[in-house]
């Protein structure tokens, strides 16, 4: 660990949250959107309806700048489940292999993912659906495990749902891109055939295991009864193909759209690997067929947010939400047309950037409040550990550092100086670092990208030949230099 490491983890750590402590520590759901940017009501957006996130956000903490490690599903799921940064779990593309890090990097396998480390110290460990890689919509059709790494769970389900066989009409919206998976495509279902979806059908297996555990007494010696869980459920929508009810699509009429304004030649200062999801080259929908695909974002995002509330009501009607952490995130963010990109894999700010809600008992006096703080997904680890009391128990490699601090005091708090995200590998990676006020990216082939947020938080304009801000460069290069430094340590 470096030096800078050990200043971030001992900034977190001295107005460290001591947890009032339940028994045996409080039960955590973990629910975890794909390939979900942050256009939650809660944080500022006026169109996409997400009742049920808003409630979460006003009884925890919503993380206004949360970044991924790695803007694609697979890698940055592994990072998260590990608590280490992609180029040290050597996942740096989506991979299906069973035992995930573990297999992929024999150095770490013995290296327990937060779900392994919960289980083997006095935690029931339980998945629904998909939490490390699986493919969608293909993994879900087939019912696949995908990459899941499987000592992470003492039971782990799968889901079987009809994805592009849904019933309604399967639409293609981007010529020029077919492959389900990574085109645009929407299904417009009838209300009253929505019920074999992937989310309902997790939200089903959750809730059945909620009311399994919230029973009292151990009648059946089951799965150690008396344990807290650890319940992680993963959401397929709103990645494509983008399914959800006719009620919701009706919500958001298509002509209604209202694309992101990006300037002329705004791509002309961006580097060719910066720019692979364009929508002329990659997709090539008209404007209409843009406005489809962002209308039915939006439907499938109001979708999965309405399974978050009846997990939600799940607890409340248990009465375990005393007992429970609620944490909301989703593996990276999302272009809907930003700089006419679209999906995930780019490092600006929409793809990169992350909704996380954390709502714990014992820090209720935060309730509402949210936090400018920098944070990372790696920092997922170390918060889980210590919400549950095991921070002691944790591997020395972590790369992230607890967020209990920002939890009890979200605007007081300094998080990372800086996060880190990588995209692609070999001849097509990208590095990125953003800091308080600068986004700097660096990519293989040697082309660089520098932001000033604050003057132009939409990103753009390129000031990498500004002589203004050769110092600030340079600077941002020392500091991507430094982090890389510290994943060989
Ligand atoms: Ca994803």
């Amino acid at each position: 660990m470096n030096y800078l490491r050990i200043l971030v983890v001992f900034g977190f750590y001295s107005v460290l949250g001591v947890y009032p402590g339940l028994a045996s520590g409080p039960n955590v759901l973990f629910i975890v959107s794909d390939d979900l940017t942050a256009c939650l009501g809660s944080y500022g957006n006026e169109v996409c309806e997400t009742p049920n996130l808003d409630r979460l956000a006003s009884e925890g903490v919503q993380f206004n700048r949360a970044y991924c490690q790695y803007p694609v599903c697979g890698p940055s799921r592994a990072s998260f489940m590990s608590g280490l940064y992609p180029k040290r779990t050597e996942m740096l593309g989506n991979n299906y292999t069973l035992g995930s890090y573990k297999v992929l990097n024999p150095a770490l396998s013995n290296h327990p993912s937060i779900g392994e480390l919960l289980r083997t110290n006095g935690y029931v460990s339980l998945r629904v659906s998909k939490i490390y890689h699986m493919g969608v919509p293909g993994g879900i059709e087939a019912g696949d495990a995908g990459g899941d790494e499987p000592d992470s769970w003492d039971r782990a389900f799968n889901v079987m749902a009809p994805e592009t066989a849904s019933p309604g009409k399967l639409e293609l919206l981007s010529p020029k891109r077919k492959h389900y998976g990574s085109n645009f495509a929407r299904i417009i279902v009838p209300d009253d055939l929505i019920e074999t979806q992937a989310d309902i059908l997790a939200t089903n297996q959750a809730i059945a295991i909620l009311e399994s555990r919230a029973r009292d007494g151990d009648h059946s010696k089951f799965l150690r009864h008396e344990d807290a869980f650890f319940l992680a459920v993963g959401f397929v929508r709103p990645h494509v193909p983008l399914v959800a009810p006719k009620s919701w699509f009706d919500k958001y009429p298509e002509d209604e759209s209202v694309l992101p304004y990006a300037p002329e030649g705004d791509l002309e200062d961006v580097p060719t690997l910066a720019k692979t999801n364009a929508n002329e080259l990659k997709y090539g929908m008209s404007e209409l067929q843009q406005k489809q695909s962002l209308a039915a974002y939006y439907a499938s995002v109001s979708f999965m947010d309405e399974q978050v509330g009846r997990l939600l009501d799940t607890l409340d009607r248990l009465d375990l939400r005393k007992d429970t952490v609620v944490i909301f995130t989703s593996d990276h963010g999302y272009n809907l047309g930003h700089h006419t990109l679209w999906q995930k894999g780019s490092l600006f700010e929409n793809s990169v950037r992350v909704p996380l809600l954390i709502s714990a008992p014992g820090f209720e006096s935060a309730a509402g409040k949210s936090s400018d703080a920098l944070v990372e997904l790696v920092d997922l680890y170390p918060t889980i550990a210590e919400l549950t009391g095991l921070s002691h128990k944790v591997p020395s490699n972590l790369d992230g550092a607890s967020l209990t601090g920002l939890l009890r005091n979200p605007s007081d708090i300094k998080g990372h100086s800086e996060a880190y995200t990588v995209v692609g590998n070999k001849q097509k990676m990208g590095e990125s670092i953003k800091t308080d006020r600068f986004r700097y990216n660096y990519w293989v082939d040697g082309k660089e990208e520098l932001y000033d947020q604050l003057k132009d938080p939409e990103e753009f304009t390129n000031l990498v030949a500004s002589s203004v801000h050769v110092n600030v460069l340079n600077d941002m290069r020392a500091k991507l230099a430094e982090k890389n430094k510290s994943f060989h340590n």
